[in-house]
Order: structure tokens, then C-alpha cells, then sequence
């Protein structure tokens, strides 16, 4: 079972069939083995540019049966052997009431298509001079982030750790930018808090991405939505950057921001009441980070009655809301200051 491009929240990443997904930068192993398919089921998928690895797979020869709901799609691209235009989760109850039948050798191919998931997925973050790894930042996303969360995406560099490097389990969600367009993981933040207030909303986006929305952030902050904001503040854009170092050396042009102070956004009473906390946790700049070696406090918005009672870790809100999720209520404050050392010893740390 492989997911299409950043659709990584609609299968659990833990299954020992989940193959991980067809996105960008598959490695060749991988790609191998799903070539070895002899029937390829596409459910509910176009089959566009990326997951078809820039349409190259299914390849000719491999059998396709695919089922969308649009039927447009259908033979859009790809002759299909049999098309459905139908539901992805009707067909797969109605498949479900036929009697399993597996070739032999199927457990063996399955077994190595799990293991390159799980070597892909692996990842130890390099130590920077100049910042924090938004890696790690995206580990501590994945130790921290209740069962029910909801990450949300921008388009950038920085997201990338978020969609091979994390194992997500349903009910959480990935909403991302599937067309790849920036601009999406604000708003996309923005209706998940209006729609799903009892669940956490945490937000990933460049510096790029958040000058993008700042409309969308002030709906945010006047609606008093508590958003996790991770933002990633490099002064660049760095994904255009990269290619531009990568081809044409010396040659750097339009991809250096000038930004304004992206924490300053708040007003003061905003972070010490209900909105948005301000808390630096990453930077790659060119200059020696001042804050370098500091870990990220893993912080959410408070209401100003229930400061003291959430400093001494009996916020009311907090509490409904872990309990609401299916958590033993904890003070945050304590919690990161756990992962942080256990993150600077280089362990992983129990959520
Ligand atoms: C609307 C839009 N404009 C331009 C692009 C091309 N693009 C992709 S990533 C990127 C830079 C993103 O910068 P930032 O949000 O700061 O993230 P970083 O890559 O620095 O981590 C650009 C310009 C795009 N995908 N969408
Ligand atoms: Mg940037």
C-alpha cells in the first residue's frame, strides 16, 4: 500500500504493508520494487505528474485498474484495464467481503518494500553552526503531537522532514499543498482550528509562506484560534535558492528576504493572553544564531483567568482539551523542558 504524493495521513504509517509514498525523490530501490507490480490499484487518485513519478509508472505492461469518483480521470492519462468511476471507500468495503488470495512470494516483496519505507524514513539531523535543524523540530512535532492533531503545511524546504520522516496514524491529518502552490499552510490552519476547535492545529510555514498570508494570520489571531506556528525563519527562499546554488554557482539572485521581526506579529497582550506565544525556535542564517543550542519550548496560547492555574499545570482549557483527545493532561512547560534535554543528550523522548 503506497500513498500518493503527501497524502501520508490516509494510511497508517506504522502497517506493516504501508510502502511509504510516491512523491519527490524516491529512491531508485524503491521505485524498482514498485515497478515489480504486477497489478497496480489506484483508488481515488488521478495519477498526475508526481505520484506517477513524471509519468513513468504504471508502466507500460504493468495492469491498472482505477477507480475515481470523476470519471474525467479515468483513462485521462493512463489506459486503465478496468475503470470505476466510484468511490475509493466503496470499492474497497465491497473488496474487503472477497476471499484474500496472495501469490506466493507476495509476503517477501511485501516485507522489502516495508523496509525501504522504514530505511527512507530514518533521518538524524546534522549539526548546523548557524541554527537548528528544522528537522528536529519536526521530530519533536512527531513525539509531541496528540493522536487527533492536524499539521498543516506550507510549500518550502523546511516541510520536507514533515512528510517522509514522520509516521502518522489516522485520525491525524496532513493537510498539504498538493499542487504545490505556497500560500496553503496558513489558511489551511486557519479553517482546520474554525472547523475542529476541540482538536490541535499545528501549523509548519517558511518565512516566504508566512509574509504570503499575513491576512490569514490576522483572521487567525482575531478569531483567537491557538494555532501551533512553527515558523521557519531562514531569510530566504531557500527551496529556489538551493537550485539556483546547485546550477548557476555565484549566481544568487531575487532569493535573500528582508525580513520584518516575524515573532514581533503578536501584540504584547496577545502573548501573554489568548493568541498567538511567540518562542524563536529556528534560524539559519548566514550570521552566528544567538540563540544557538536552545531548544524549542513547545508552547500554546493560554486565556488570561486560567494563567495561574495552567503555571501551575491545572489549566482548566488545557485540560478538557487533553481529555477531549484521549491524554493525561500535562503541563506543558514541564514537557518541554524534558524533550529538550532528552533532545540534546540526542535521545528520542517518550511523548
Ligand atoms: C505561489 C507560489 N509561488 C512560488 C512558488 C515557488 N516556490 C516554491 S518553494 C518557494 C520558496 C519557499 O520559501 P519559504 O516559504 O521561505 O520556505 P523555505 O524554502 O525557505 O524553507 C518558492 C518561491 C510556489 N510554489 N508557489
Ligand atoms: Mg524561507
Amino acid at each position: 500500500m503506497a500513498v500518493s504524493f503527501r497524502r501520508q495521513d490516509l494510511f497508517p504509517n506504522d502497517h506493516p504493508l504501508y510502502a511509504g509514498d510516491l512523491g519527490l525523490r524516491n529512491p531508485d530501490a524503491q521505485r524498482q520494487a514498485f515497478a515489480e507490480a504486477d497489478l497496480v490499484l489506484a483508488l481515488g487518485t488521478r495519477l498526475t505528474d508526481i505520484t506517477t513519478q513524471g509519468y513513468s509508472w504504471p508502466a507500460p505492461g504493468q495492469r491498472l485498474v482505477h477507480v475515481c469518483a470523476d470519471p474525467r480521470f479515468l483513462g485521462w492519462l493512463f489506459p486503465a484495464e478496468l475503470a470505476i468511476a466510484a468511490e475509493a471507500c466503496a470499492v474497497l468495503a465491497a473488496l474487503s467481503a472477497e476471499p484474500a488470495a496472495a501469490p506466493p512470494g507476495r509476503d517477501g516483496w511485501n516485507r522489502r518494500l516495508r523496509q525501504l519505507q522504514e530505511a527512507d524514513s530514518r533521518a538524524t539531523a546534522g549539526d548546523f553552526p548557524d541554527g537548528l535543524p528544522f528537522l528536529r523540530v519536526a521530530q519533536l512535532v512527531g513525539e509531541c503531537a496528540p493522536a487527533d492533531a492536524i499539521v498543516t503545511l506550507d510549500a518550502g524546504t523546511f516541510a520536507a522532514p514533515f512528510y517522509r520522516k514522520l509516521a502518522r496514524r489516522p485520525p491525524q491529518r496532513l493537510l498539504a499543498p498538493i499542487s504545490g502552490a505556497m500560500g496553503f499552510g496558513v489558511p489551511a490552519a486557519v479553517a482546520a482550528a474554525l472547523r475542529h476547535p476541540e482538536r490541535t492545529v499545528i501549523c509548519a510555514v517558511g518565512d516566504g509562506g508566512a509574509l504570503m498570508t499575513g491576512g490569514e494570520l490576522a483572521v487567525g489571531m482575531a478569531r483567537r484560534l491557538p494555532i501551533k506556528l512553527l515558523l521557519s525563519d531562514n531569510g530566504s527562499y531557500a527551496s529556489i535558492r538551493i537550485h539556483q546554488e546547485r546550477q548557476h554557482p555565484g549566481r544568487v539572485s531575487g532569493t535573500d528576504l528582508a525580513n520584518p521581526d516575524l515573532g514581533a506579529g503578536a501584540p504584547p497582550s496577545a502573548r501573554r493572553c489568548c493568541g498567538w506565544r511567540r518562542r524563536r525556535t529556528c534560524r539559519r542564517s548566514r550570521r552566528p544564531c544567538a540563540r544557538r543550542g536552545r531548544w524549542p519550548r513547545w508552547c500554546a496560547p493560554r486565556c488570561g483567568r486560567c494563567c495561574r492555574a495552567a503555571r501551575r499545570g491545572r489549566c482548566p482549557r488545557r485540560r478538557q482539551r487533553a481529555e477531549a483527545a484521549g491524554h493525561a493532561h500535562r503541563h506543558p512547560r514541564r514537557l518541554s523542558a524534558r524533550l529538550r534535554r532528552a533532545a540534546l543528550r540526542g535521545e528520542a523522548a517518550r511523548p
